[in-house]
């Protein structure tokens, strides 16, 4: 399959995979997320790739899901927003957890909305010093989804994860590494050599013993993952119901500030 909105590569058993829409900071589409699903699917079945890395084309990792794709699609064949997660960002999430190969994210710029918690997802992160994480769900009037309910709190504990997804507070690469959001940070020229330093490193590795110590990592930490990505789309489509969500929608692309009511 020929990419549109990502780019692909296998070197030395390691799969990159790059998020290429740097325009919107690398904004998530359905073609790109039909695009990531296959390229993990046919990871997952070829033997030659033992680890797989993820990051973003540009000065962006990722911005989520893209705002404009959404609106201008907003004339009745718009699916709702939870069976948008359903089918479109829940199997993404699934996979990468589901995948038993080490799968690291390499933070290149700003992780925003279902793009930070697409690198929540990844087993390890490596981010750039220009790298930052912000859970910009609230914003909109949304909760956190794409699994970041249970990763969040897992990665940073209850109180700091409540913090950053009722304020939206944007958290650098040095902030992120001190709650244990990141692995290492390191310079931003160094991010793709120190990546895939460790991702060969990992590729030489007895590659059946790491994916079933995901598989039980999985079991361990997050045995009811598939619920929880359920019920964060019920939750979701709660709040994309709210007058707070189409404001702060229209108020990001109009490039204002917000007036949210509670309701
Ligand atoms: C964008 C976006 C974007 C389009 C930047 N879309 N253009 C799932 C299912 C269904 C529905 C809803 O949601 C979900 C899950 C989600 O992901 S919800 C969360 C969606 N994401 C956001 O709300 C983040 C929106 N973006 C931002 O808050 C900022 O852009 C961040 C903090 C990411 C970066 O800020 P800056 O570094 O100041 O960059 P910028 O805002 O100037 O953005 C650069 C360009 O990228 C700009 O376009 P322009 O034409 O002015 O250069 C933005 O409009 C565009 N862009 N994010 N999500």
């Amino acid at each position: 399959m020929a990419y549109e909105t990502i780019l692909s590569e296998t070197v030395d058993g390691v799969l990159t995979l790059t998020l290429n829409r740097p325009d919107v900071l690398n904004a998530v589409t359905d073609t790109m997320l039909a695009e990531l699903q296959d390229a993990l699917r046919s990871a997952e079945r070829n033997a030659a790739v033992r680890c797989i890395v993820l990051t973003g084309a540009g000065r962006g990792f990722c911005a989520g899901q893209d705002l404009n794709a959404r609106s201008a699609a907003a004339d009745g064949r718009r699916v709702s927003v939870g069976e948008h997660l359903r089918h479109g960002y829940n199997p993404l999430v699934q996979r990468i957890r589901g995948i038993e190969k080490p799968v690291i994210a390499a933070v290149n710029g700003v992780a925003a909305g279902a793009g930070a918690n697409l690198a929540l997802a990844c087993d390890l992160r490596i981010a750039s010093e220009t790298a930052s994480f912000v859970q910009a769900f609230v914003k909109i009037g949304l909760v956190p989804d794409s699994g970041g309910t249970v990763f969040l709190p897992m990665l940073v504990g209850y109180a700091k994860a409540a913090e950053l997804a009722f304020t939206g507070d944007r958290i650098g690469a040095e902030e992120s590494l001190r709650l244990g959001l990141v692995n290492q940070v390191v310079p931003a020229a160094a991010l793709m050599q120190t990546t895939h330093a460790l991702a060969t490193r990992l590729a030489a590795l007895p590659t059946r013993a790491i994916g079933l110590t995901k598989r039980a990592f999985n079991r361990a930490m997050m045995p009811n993952l598939d619920a929880i990505l359920d019920y964060e789309a019920d939750m979701q489509e709660l709040a994309s119901r709210t007058t707070d969500h189409t404001e702060g929608v229209a108020a990001f692309l109009e490039k204002r500030v917000p007036t949210f009511t509670g309701h």
